[in-house]
């Protein structure tokens, strides 16, 4: 009897919704597929099949305009802290793939598929953020893991600053039941009141909601309905954001659907209160890692 070999990890080109992506694999069946533009993961699925991000069917994807889904890459202003286009403009670039690989177990921790994507300065981006940088997302599927790492250096001969966030947004089965724990005792902007708080108990939905907080120590818990999530982040990301439109501020936005905001909540690692100041030659990172089940 001749012994099946093992299939390896993967890292393929694949169309993603029209898009030009990468998918990673595992033999045991779970992916993570991201598009070229924004480095934005648009899929994270587990061995079952079962999709842990949400993308909005109605979601732009021409190429070019933000994606209402997955996790953009908010880089270098977050928001509208800034003169640029709302969160930067890395969300709607195309990155390159820098490298791929696929590691059968050489870490001791199962198979992972890992890619590096990379968006460096050009004349376009000179032209809105006169700076030479360097970004770098690495994202990394282990089982049951999803590891997404940026980096940025400044490649210029000036120092300069930025905010970042990585701005996932997650599938729940009903945000009225949708809880993120790990919260309680920080401080909290709320965003959308202006109201300076701490955070008291689980986040739980009621209308719009979008706030600030100063980073959490511990591994934060999505409580998503019918799945759940561990959500780790690097100290380097000194605030996590929460943020559900509520069905006012969806009926709005015309790349969600009217009951779009019952299905998504976005819960983000960022640097927002403190940009980061780079100078020349000098880098920093940022981590967040999701954990399945
Ligand atoms: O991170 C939360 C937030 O800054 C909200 O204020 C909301 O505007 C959201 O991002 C989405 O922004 P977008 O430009 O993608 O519509």
């Amino acid at each position: 009897m001749t012994a099946t070999p093992p299939v390896p990890p993967s890292a393929r080109s694949v169309t993603f919704h029209g898009l030009p992506a990468l998918q990673l694999a595992l033999p045991t069946g779970e992916t993570a597929t991201i598009a070229l533009q924004g480095a934005q993961v648009l899929s994270w699925t587990g061995r079952d099949g079962a999709e842990r991000f949400f993308l909005s069917p109605r979601a732009a994807l021409d190429g070019h305009s933000p994606i209402r889904g997955g996790v953009p890459v908010c880089f270098p202003q977050f928001n509208q802290r800034g003169p640029l286009a709302k969160h930067g403009f890395a969300r709607t670039l195309p990155w390159r793939v820098e490298r791929s690989e696929a590691d059968g177990d050489s870490g001791g921790e199962g198979p992972v598929a890992r890619a590096v994507f990379a968006l460096d300065d050009t004349p376009e981006t000179r032209a809105w953020w006169p700076h030479g940088f360097a970004a770098r997302l690495t994202v990394a599927l282990s089982a049951e893991h999803l590891l997404l790492d940026l980096s940025v250096r400044n490649t210029g001969t000036t120092a300069w600053d930025f905010t970042a966030a990585l701005h996932g947004y997650y599938r729940v089965s009903d945000i009225a039941a949708t809880r993120v724990e790990g919260l309680d005792g920080c401080a909290r902007w709320d965003s959308a009141a202006d109201v300076h708080s701490v955070q008291q108990g689980p986040v739980a939905f009621d209308g719009e909601y979008d706030c600030i907080f100063s980073a959490a120590p511990a591994p934060l818990r999505l409580h998503a309905g019918d799945h759940a999530l561990t959500l780790a982040q690097s100290p380097s990301w000194g605030n996590t954001v929460v943020w559900n439109p509520g069905a006012a501020l969806c009926a709005k936005l015309a790349d969600l659907p009217p009951d779009g905001y019952r299905h998504m909540v976005c819960v983000e690692a960022a640097c927002i209160d403190q940009p980061v100041h780079l100078a020349p030659g000098a880098g920093w990172s940022g981590w967040q890692r999701l954990g399945a089940g």
